[in-house]
Order: structure tokens, then sequence, then C-alpha cells
């Protein structure tokens, strides 16, 4: 028998893959969990039934979601990480040696415990000592913190449920405000091609707010349309730019100066959709 884990792009079109095992679930506080092996993707994170990560496509959103800002940025020593329980984000943050500290802030504690124990792939930098762990809710910290950062990293889920709140004109004023001179926001920011209009009002509110803001996307076929979005905000500095490559050490799979130079390049639909005139 085939056993298919099955979610729901947009009305009329799902996605279905074929489950090997059910490693984990959990009803946590805010969020039904889920961690499974499938057939084709490995190893797969589930949020309330919506697909998160996944062993095998896990590079192409993490690497364009940390080291677009954190090469494109002078010099960025203080990092937060906004979401991103699964432990992806803070990976890719911690292989920068720029980075002395990365805060990450997750309102559910229960998604990274859950990936300390089985998604081993992605959880090698919560044990790094430059990493701070705290499990709050995003908004409220942001709010609220009296630290400032050079990168703001937003790693949400849908703007649905827990992740509502982030994607909110109030949650990215409050980034700008703990951001040092020079400091850059990067969002995840859904999907350009079954969801335009929300990639519109995501950019448009970052745009309201940060004189520079620019859309890059990726291709993350285990996402809706399986192609995906990221917006980046900054004071001045042009996040299109890279400043410095990664070593061949790092052995990355997805990102490299060419490539971050050419996701900037967006189509004309993309364009209009989004209301980029420029
Ligand atoms: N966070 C963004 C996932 C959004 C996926 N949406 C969907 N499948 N409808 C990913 C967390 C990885 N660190």
């Amino acid at each position: 028998m085939k056993v298919w884990f099955t979610e729901e792009w947009v009305d009329g079109f799902v996605i279905s893959v074929q489950i090997k095992s059910v490693v984990y679930t959990k009803r946590t506080k805010y969020q039904s969990l889920g961690i499974f092996d499938t057939v084709e993707f490995g190893r797969m994170l589930t949020l309330d039934d919506v697909i998160q990560t996944t062993e095998k496509y896990e590079y192409l959103y993490h690497e364009s979601l940390v080291h677009v800002p954190l090469f494109s940025h002078e010099a960025p020593e203080q990092v937060l990480i906004i979401g991103g329980g699964d432990g992806g984000t803070l990976r890719e943050t911690m292989r920068h040696p720029y980075v002395k500290k990365a805060v990450m802030v997750d309102i559910d504690g229960e998604v990274i415990e859950a990936s300390k124990k089985y998604l081993p792939l992605w959880n090698t930098g919560f044990s790094d000592p430059r990493a701070e762990i705290l499990i709050e809710n995003g908004l409220s910290f942001v709010a609220e913190a009296s630290k400032r950062f050079d990168v703001v990293l937003v790693d949400s889920t849908d703007p649905e449920g827990p992740g509502e709140a982030l994607f909110t004109p109030e949650f990215y004023a409050s980034i700008a405000g703990i951001l040092k001179p020079g400091g850059m926001l990067c969002a995840q920011t859904e999907s350009p091609i079954s969801m335009p209009k929300m990639v519109r009002d995501i950019y448009q509110r970052i745009a309201g707010v940060f004189p520079v803001t620019k859309l890059y996307t990726a291709p993350v076929p285990s996402y809706p349309g399986g192609w995906w979005s990221f917006t980046c905000g900054s004071f001045g500095r042009d996040p299109a730019v890279p400043l410095r490559r990664p070593p061949d050490s790092w052995n990355l799979k997805f990102y490299s100066p060419e490539i971050h130079e050419r996701i900037f390049v967006l189509n004309p639909k993309l364009k209009r959709d989004v209301g980029i005139t420029d």
C-alpha cells in the first residue's frame, strides 16, 4: 500500500509526497508537527500539514535566504533569525566567520527539540557557541529588543497561524528599528508564481519601510509553484551586490556570487505582478 502526504498548494492543485515512514508527530502548543521519511524528498518536516523543509531541496531555500544578505553586507557580525526552528537557516549562518553572534527566536520550542533530535542534516548550527536560541514570540522580541543587529533573517511559515504576525507592516517597522547602520532585512516572501498577490502585498509592506527593497527568487520544487521569493530591505546597501565569495571548502550546492547577481533579475510579468517599476 502506498501512503501519501498531501499539501493543497492552491485551490484545485495539490502536491503529494509518498511516505516511507512516519518518524515523529506531535501536536505542539502552536501547530501540528510531522517528520516523515519520504521516497523522493528524503526526510521532511511539516507544520500544520504544510511542507516546511525537505532533505532533497532544503539547500535551495536556506542558501538563498542566508547567503544573499550575508555576502552583501559589509561585516555581518550580529545576526537575528526569526523562526527557522528546523535549524537550516542557522546552519548556513554559522558558516560565516564574520558572525560573532546569531540569535534565533522561534515561538515553538517543540519544533526546535524535534529538529535537534530528528533532523541531523539541519541541526548542526545549534551546538555552535556563537548561537543563542530563544523560545519567544518573534513579533514581541523585535518590538522590545534593546540589542541591534546587522542582518535580520525571517524564516517563517506561511502567513497563516503562528506565522501571520511575521508579515505585518508593524513587524517590518520594528525590524527597521533594531538594525545597525548598514543593516539589512531578508525574509522569505512566498511563491511568486502561485501566490503573486501575496508576494505583492508583502513586498509593498517591506517597501513601505525600507528605501531599498529588492526581491529575488529561487527554485524550490517542494514549495507551491516550485518557485520561491525572498525580499531584502535596507537603508542603502544594495543586497544584489556580493562583496565576498564562499570558499570552495563550504561545498555549497546552489549559491555562488554569479547566482547572487542573477537571481535578482526578474521576468516582466513578475515585476508587474509585484509592482516593481525599475
Ligand atoms: N519556511 C517557509 C516554508 C513555506 C512553505 N510553504 C508551503 N509549503 N506552502 C521554511 C522553513 C525552513 N527553514
